[in-house]
């Protein structure tokens, strides 16, 4: 299907009938882990069900983040602006990018969730156990499914991505967004790869992300089922993984008649982390791809530029 895009100028490709994968994780191991393996290589996203949220937890959040994007404006400003963490509206990051969004940066850090929480709510011991009960839980979907990674890849690097997002130090976040009703066709958040390790993200059940293929067609994701995480592979793991993985460039678009709320886990390794390939993934037909370098470094180098820019051909070897 070819549709208008936002840019009236510009016609772009939307394919809707490509069929996403679905993976339940109840099924056996190792027919998730080569289920995993494959939608990492061929999109870079897939979505799990059975996935052992509890939805009572998953419920708390949903109601903390729709109470808190209910506040006025001048009340939810308090707790920004996001310098990156906090309340911010329209702004994202530091180089003028612009998009349809309000949204509260959070770092995972349980020291950070109990800090300046009386600018977030009103009983900020709520919102606290809100979000730590959830940062909780899908950090262990974030490790269960980077240990089935590890396990279909059959590197001696068992354990390895999971440890980095376990690490106390561990440099992981939560970003909860919200996307008020405007016109059909504008940009909520513009086109982007996710710089992390794998990022877990959930909407309200309205639709409003898109992935885009390699050749540029963009998909749109269904909302559907409304208990599934949807799941990116990050830029730190196409990295690990030698390119083998796709960092998924996405995109959230508004529509007219429902807003939209979604909550994204950022899993990320501690900043004085190095990052390099894992072992057996580059060899003397496959060699490494990217140089080694911290996660400060590469955290930096995401903020130096715009959003849509490709961080990864910064730190490819020739
Ligand atoms: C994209 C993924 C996460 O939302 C995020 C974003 C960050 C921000 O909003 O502060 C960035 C963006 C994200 C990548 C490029 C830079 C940094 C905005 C931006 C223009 C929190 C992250 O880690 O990188």
């Amino acid at each position: 299907m070819v549709l208008a895009s936002p840019n009236p100028f510009k016609i772009e490709k939307i394919r809707d009938d490509i069929e996403l994968p679905i993976i339940d994780l109840s099924c056996d191991r190792s027919k998730s882990s080569k289920l995993i393996l494959k939608a990492c290589e061929d999109f870079g996203f897939f979505k799990v069900i059975n996935h052992g949220v509890p939805q009572q937890i998953i419920s708390l959040m949903e109601e903390e983040t729709h109470e808190f994007f209910s506040k006025p404006g001048s009340e939810k400003q308090r707790a920004g602006p996001a310098n990156p963490f906090g309340y911010g509206c329209k702004n994202i990051g530091l180089k003028g990018d612009m998009g349809e969004v309000e949204y509260l940066l959070l770092h995972s850090n349980p020291l950070f969730i109990s800090q300046n929480l009386e600018f977030i709510s009103t009983h900020p011991n709520k919102f606290r156990v809100a979000v730590s009960g959830y940062v909780e839980a899908v950090k262990k979907l974030a490790c269960e499914i980077l240990d089935l990674i590890t396990e279909g890849l059959q590197s001696s690097a068992a354990g390895v991505l999971s440890g980095l997002i376990r690490d106390v130090e561990s440099d992981s976040l939560l970003r909860l967004n919200h996307y008020p009703p405007s016109d059909a066709g504008k940009i909520g958040f513009g086109e982007h790869t996710d710089p992390q390790i794998l990022t877990l993200l959930r909407s309200n059940g309205v639709g409003g992300l898109q992935i885009s293929l390699e050749d540029g067609v963009w998909v749109p994701v269904s909302p559907y089922p409304e208990s599934a995480f949807c799941v990116n592979v990050g830029d730190v793991l196409q990295i690990m993984t030698n390119g083998r993985f796709l960092s998924v460039r996405h995109r959230a678009m508004v529509n007219s008649y429902k807003s939209r709320t979604s909550m994204a886990y950022f899993a990320a390794p501690p900043l004085q982390e190095t990052i390099s390939c894992l072992p057996g993934l580059a060899t003397l037909d496959n060699p490494p791809l990217y140089r080694s370098f911290t996660w400060a470094e590469y955290k930096k180098a995401t903020y130096m530029k715009r959003l849509g820019c490709s961080r990864l051909n910064l730190f490819k070897l020739q």
